[in-house]
């Protein structure tokens, strides 16, 4: 069965961190419907939804995509890049710990899992302001004896590797060039986002679907161009938060759901 982890959105999630973005109110109430639809959005393309336990407290917490790396044998739980986004680990291993071993990133590296994009066995792992060597370090310690590779990717311009660039289908990558190299995914096929829609290249892929936001509507007929089922989804809110589509989950295979 497939498993979507995720976390309700935190009555503070107005006081988020922005790095490249410039504040603009947030509607929480809204962020939540929205959040609702995301989930829904999951399920009907066959996820269950596991809500990791709420976090009042930290405003990104619905984030949760940065919290860990879930791979076929092992999760690796990361240490947000930042501060006060590093208490929100815990509770996520806690409920990876019961579908796969744990491995974590340790102190004083940083790596936000936003960073990391998964195609087969290689990792992408974009070098951000979140995302440090050290980690890149680790990551390739732990996974190397099992056969995985790490490839570093320069990001600038935007927060993570996953703001730049996401897998949309086998042998397809959705990216925005200006803020990653593309050179760096040879030799696979890239297809770029309308220039229009910068923040367009963040789209979670599930089998043969995309769930994709709902105010990119070019790239989304790019998309569809190519042969990607585009699920669309509100997700202003997030947005407004420096946030994507698989910022808020973290979507795997497991046996069965676990207690
Ligand atoms: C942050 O700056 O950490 C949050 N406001 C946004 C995190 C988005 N996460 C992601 O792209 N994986």
């Amino acid at each position: 069965m497939l498993i979507a982890v995720t976390r309700a959105v935190s009555p503070t999630f107005a006081q988020c961190e922005l790095t490249h973005r410039a504040r603009e109110p947030i509607d929480v109430a809204r962020a939540e419907s929205e959040h609702a639809a995301y989930e829904d959005a999951l399920r009907t393309l066959g996820a269950t939804v596991v809500r990791a336990a709420p976090m009042p407290d930290h405003p990104d917490a619905v984030f949760v995509e940065d919290t860990a790396i879930v791979l076929g044998e092992v999760a690796l739980v990361t240490r947000p890049g930042a501060l006060s986004r590093r208490g929100e680990t815990t509770s996520v291993a806690e409920l990876l710990g019961r579908y796969r071993t744990l491995a974590s990133i340790t102190p004083p590296a940083t790596l936000d899992g936003g960073d990391v994009l998964v195609v087969g066995r290689t990792l992408y792992v974009g070098l951000s302001s979140r995302t440090d060597h050290a980690a890149l370090d680790q990551l390739d310690r732990t996974l190397r004896p099992r056969d995985y590779r790490v490839v570093p990717v320069e990001v600038t311009g935007c927060l993570h590797l996953k703001s730049a660039v996401t897998a949309v289908a086998d042998g397809l990558l959705l990216v925005n060039p200006r803020w990653v190299a593309a050179g760096a995914f040879a030799p696979t096929t890239l297809l770029p986002v309308d220039e229009t829609e910068p923040d367009a290249a963040n789209a979670l892929r599930i089998g043969d679907a995309a769930l994709f936001p709902d105010h990119h509507p070019r790239t989304a007929r790019r998309l569809e161009e190519a042969g990607v089922r585009v699920v669309p989804v509100p997700c202003g809110e997030v947005a407004k938060a420096e946030g994507g589509v698989t910022c808020c989950s973290l979507v795997f295979s497991a046996a069965s759901l676990a207690p």
